[in-house]
């Protein structure tokens, strides 16, 4: 028989009991003294959940399907941001800028095999120079952001902050560029973009400053451009499903969607189930010699003739996060991937009684370094001012992938309790086989998010064909696949026919993998022929 732990109790209403005897005996705080702390386990008892959570810090008080945007903020709060009084910024907090870190060690690494070089650019833009290029400007200006004031005295000319450095790195290109010897020219920078954007602001997936990468590279001929478009495409995929284990449909925009001052815009796609909306992933674009024309970005060739480059830029943001936390996380909290959690397993001592505390405690120790040192990232919570209950639910709300017990028995049997984050299996583990078994199950987790993400995704697809059909699986947070005739005024049709509370419906991408397209296939919009299978649905 297994000694009465915490273990066995938590998660069953039996918490709350144990949380009052608790209360009575009170726990001694880091200071020593008795300290009153809040200990009602995760269940909370027969409070109303919103009560307990006042009182507890811990518990969310909406599930994610009752009210997702308010699950999300609650989510949201649990360490990743902290919310800022100032409307849609957001303060990144270590636990979700250490996700960011890691992508970006990944993503970094990556470019810089593909000879990418990193350099920072000013933060501000002279008005010249940012209107310089009309058709990529227009449409974007009411969200540009305009330092007017020094002090108490008003610029002579007021300057721009970079909401997207084009016209801000492009001149500089024009002058480095001579020769063909100059190309290709491939710039990244990782910065802060600011973009004054006026509708609904949410943490990490619409926010008016966050962090990204925005490459910017020029080539000799377009057939490079190409190649390197789909190359960090790919990149942006891999991030999405390789270490957020979020699955991710690569295509390209459309006319409409894609960024206006470009020749071509290919994306990342993501899709929230529970919202049934897309979320554009990340964007990678060929922009021809658009910019090339009007920053007369020109080299010499061989031969001595003037030729204009081919450009193009990239970017992926902070955003990923948000999908991130909107995909995986559930109504105990967020779920963090194992590849980018900054914490993968946390290690909590489940003392009992007059058991032997100490030889558990070190135990504890010694699990972190055996972990840390085969490179997983591992943490131990010793902290004495809280039951194990309490740290059980504080861990699952941030999301750890898995954590690990050590009580009495565990001591008795050299082993160790593991506990999955993403579906709750537990396994008794021999301490003799720790690291390889905490290996594979990190694996495994990994695995099955991007697996059960997938499904979850897979589940929603809807193959339509006519606008009623398109109207019902709108209606039914679907994400629809449908023959489409490519026209943009078609496009531009069903946004208008589709316009309500929620948001216009509009394309996603075309998927490069093309399902087979049977001669005569009619457009689902216009009735004329259909040219491709597109994605379509209402999004962020
Ligand atoms: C907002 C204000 C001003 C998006 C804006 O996607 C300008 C813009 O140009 C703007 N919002 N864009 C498009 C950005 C295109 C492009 N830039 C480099 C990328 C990848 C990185």
């Amino acid at each position: 028989m297994r000694p009465n732990t915490w273990r066995d109790i938590s998660g069953c209403s039996s918490v709350r009991k144990l949380a009052k005897k608790e209360e009575r005996v009170g726990m001694a705080g880091p200071s020593g003294k008795k300290e009153k702390v809040d200990k009602a386990g995760p269940s909370g008892g027969g409070k109303k959940k919103k009560d307990v959570k006042k009182e507890t810090g811990l518990g969310l008080s909406v599930k994610k399907d009752e009210n997702f945007g308010e699950w999300y903020s609650e989510v949201c709060k649990h360490e990743m941001i902290e919310y800022y009084d100032i409307s849609g910024c957001y303060i990144l907090r270590p636990w979700s800028m250490a996700i960011w870190e890691i992508m970006q060690t990944f993503f970094d690494a990556e470019i810089k095999k593909m000879k990418v070089k990193n350099c920072y650019f000013p933060l501000f833009v002279s008005p010249g120079v940012l209107e310089k290029e009309k058709d990529h400007i227009e449409g974007f200006a009411p969200e540009v952001a305009w330092v007017t004031k020094s002090g108490k005295s008003d610029l002579e000319v007021p300057i721009a902050i970079r909401p997207t450095s084009e016209t801000v790195m492009y001149p500089y290109y024009s002058k480095w560029i001579r020769g063909h010897r100059d190309l290709p020219l491939k710039l990244n920078q990782w910065c802060n973009v600011v973009r004054w954007e006026f509708s609904n602001p949410t943490p990490f997936i619409r926010s008016r400053e966050f962090l990204w990468q925005e490459g910017h590279t020029a080539f000799a001929t377009k057939e490079e451009a190409d190649e390197e478009v789909l190359q960090i495409l790919e990149l942006y995929r891999r991030i999405y499903e390789e270490y957020l284990a979020v699955p991710v449909v690569k295509g390209m925009k459309s006319e409409n969607e894609k960024f206006a001052g470009g020749l071509y815009t290919t994306s990342v796609e993501a899709f929230i189930p529970n919202t049934g909306r897309g979320v554009q992933g990340a964007t990678s674009h060929c922009l021809g010699q658009n910019f090339a024309k009007m920053f007369e970005i020109r080299y010499e060739d061989e031969e001595g003739k003037r030729e204009m480059v081919w450009q193009n830029s990239w970017a992926y943001s902070t955003r990923t996060i948000g999908v991130m936390i909107m995909t995986h996380g559930d109504d105990k909290g967020l779920i963090l991937p194992p590849k980018v959690a900054s914490v993968q397993v946390v290690v909590i001592p489940v003392p009992y009684k007059d058991a032997n505390t100490q030889g558990i405690f070190d135990a504890c120790t010694a699990t972190v370094s055996a972990l840390s040192e085969a490179g997983i990232r591992a943490e131990e919570d010793l902290r004495d001012n809280y039951s194990p209950g309490w740290k059980y639910s504080n861990w699952e709300m941030k999301g750890v992938p898995l954590r690990i017990e050590i009580g009495p028995r565990d001591l008795e049997n050299d082993q160790v309790r593991t506990v999955r984050r993403d579906n709750g299996v537990k396994e008794d583990i021999p301490r003799g086989s720790l690291v390889e078994h905490v290996k594979e199950l990190l694996e495994k987790i990994q695995q099955n998010m991007y697996e059960v993400a997938r499904q979850k995704r897979e589940a929603c697809v809807q193959e339509i064909r006519t606008w009623d059909e398109f109207i019902s699986a709108l209606n039914q947070k679907k994400l629809i696949l449908a023959p489409w005739c490519d026209e943009e005024e078609v496009e531009r049709d069903v946004k208008a026919r589709t316009k309500g509370e929620t948001g216009a419906a509009k394309t996603l991408c075309s998927p490069f993998e093309q399902p087979e397209l049977p001669e005569g296939t009619l457009c689902f919009a216009s009735g004329k022929p259909a040219k491709k299978w597109t994605y379509w649905g209402r999004s962020y």
